[in-house]
C-alpha cells in the first residue's frame, strides 16, 4: 500500500514537471474565435479594416489568435447604440467601431459630433495624439474595454432625395436618418429638420422606401460602397462632423493573451489604421468626391464658408449644451490644441 502511495506521489511531481517544460502544453492555447463586431458590411476601407486586421493577426501569430469580423451588426441584439456594452459583457471580444455608436456610454466621445468643431485632419490628429486624446482613452478604459488603436471614418456629409442645401432653412421639416445618438437628435432639430434615428441595418430600407429624405455619413467609408446615388440625388460637403473610429477589445480577453500576442496585435492594428487613413484622406478630397459622385449622377453641393457659419451659428445652442455634458476640461484642451 506503502509503495503504491509512493508511486501515485512520484507520477504526479513527473506529470507536473512534464506539463511546464514541455512547449506543447506551455504554449499559449485560446479559444476558437474571437468575435469583432462591425456595423457595416465586408466592402468599403472600414469593412476591409476589419478584414485586413484578422488576417494579419491569424498570418503572425500561427493561427494562434483567429478574429472573425462579424459585419452588418449581426452580433447586436438591438440597438448600434449597444457594440460597447456587447465588447464590455464579451458578447463580442473586438469591435471596429465608430464612437458616434459608443457615445451613449461614454459621454467624452460626442467631442467629435460638436457641430462645425474639427476644422480639418490636422486638427483631428493633434486631438488624438494629445492630451484630449489620452483622456478620452482612459474614460474608454473606465467604463470598462480597452481601446487599441484609433482608425477613421471620415468627416460627415449629407444627402437627401428632395433638394440642394445651401442654408438651414432648406432642411426644413426634413426627415433626416441619424444614428440613435442624442446629440445628433438635437443638432438636427436645431436645424429645423426632423431627425428620425435608425440602426443603419435598417436605414437602407427607409431610404429605398422613401419614409425618409435624407441622411449623414462619410462619403467614401460608407456613402460609396453603399451606392448612396440609388435613393438620393444631392450631395452636401459640409464636413460638419468629424467620425473617428477607435479598435477596443474586451477586458478579460485582453489579459488573456501573452505580452508577444498583444505587441503582434497592436502592430497590426497600427499597421491597418494607417492604410485605412491614407485611403480615405486621398479620397475624401472634394475633387475626387465631386467627380466621382457626379459621375453618379448626384448633384454635389459643396458650401462657401459664409454658408457653413449659417449652420454653425444655428447650432451654437447644442455646442453650449453638450460641452457641458462632454466635460468643459475636455473640449478646453481640445480648443487649446486646435489654435
Ligand atoms: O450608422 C451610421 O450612420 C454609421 C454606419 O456611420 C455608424 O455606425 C455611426
Amino acid at each position: 500500500m506503502k509503495s503504491l502511495e509512493k508511486f501515485i506521489k512520484y507520477f504526479t511531481v513527473v506529470c507536473v514537471i512534464y506539463f511546464f517544460i514541455n512547449p506543447a502544453f506551455s504554449e499559449t492555447k485560446y479559444k476558437n474565435e474571437f468575435k469583432l463586431s462591425v456595423v457595416v458590411g465586408p466592402v468599403g476601407p472600414w469593412g476591409e479594416s476589419a478584414s485586413k486586421f484578422a488576417e494579419l493577426v491569424k498570418q503572425r501569430t500561427d493561427g494562434r489568435v483567429n478574429i472573425k469580423p462579424y459585419f452588418n451588426g449581426q452580433l447586436f441584439a438591438g440597438k448600434q447604440t449597444n457594440e460597447f456594452l456587447l465588447v464590455k459583457q464579451g458578447a463580442a471580444d473586438f469591435a471596429l467601431g465608430s464612437t458616434i455608436n459608443w457615445s451613449t456610454t461614454i459621454k467624452e466621445l460626442n467631442l467629435f459630433s460638436l457641430p462645425f468643431f474639427f476644422p480639418d485632419y490636422d486638427s483631428l490628429d493633434s486631438v488624438k495624439n494629445g492630451k484630449p486624446g489620452k483622456m478620452i482613452f482612459s474614460a474608454i478604459k473606465k467604463k470598462g474595454a480597452v481601446p487599441l488603436v484609433w482608425f477613421e471614418n471620415g468627416f460627415r456629409q449629407l444627402t437627401n432625395s428632395k433638394r440642394n442645401i445651401n442654408s438651414p432653412q432648406d432642411l426644413n421639416n426634413m426627415k433626416i436618418r441619424v444614428v440613435g445618438s442624442p446629440i445628433f437628435i438635437d443638432i438636427f432639430k436645431s436645424l429645423g429638420a426632423n431627425p428620425v434615428s435608425l440602426n443603419w441595418s435598417e436605414s437602407i430600407t427607409a431610404f429605398q422606401q422613401n419614409t425618409v429624405d435624407g441622411q449623414e455619413n462619410p462619403v467614401v467609408s460608407v456613402l460609396m460602397p453603399y451606392k448612396i446615388w440609388q435613393f438620393h440625388k444631392y450631395l452636401t460637403l459640409w464636413n460638419y462632423v468629424i467620425d473617428p473610429q477607435i479598435l477596443i477589445v474586451n477586458q478579460n480577453v485582453w489579459n488573456k493573451f501573452s505580452k508577444q500576442d498583444k505587441e503582434i496585435i497592436i502592430a497590426a492594428a497600427v499597421e491597418v489604421s494607417v492604410w485605412q487613413k491614407k485611403v480615405l484622406r486621398e479620397d475624401n478630397s472634394v475633387d475626387f468626391t465631386s467627380k466621382f459622385m457626379t459621375e453618379n449622377k448626384m448633384s454635389v453641393n459643396l458650401l462657401t464658408k459664409n454658408q457653413i457659419e449659417s449652420f454653425k451659428n444655428q447650432t451654437k445652442p447644442v455646442y453650449d449644451k453638450w460641452i457641458k455634458i462632454i466635460g468643459s476640461d475636455l473640449v478646453k484642451s481640445a480648443e487649446s490644441l486646435m489654435k
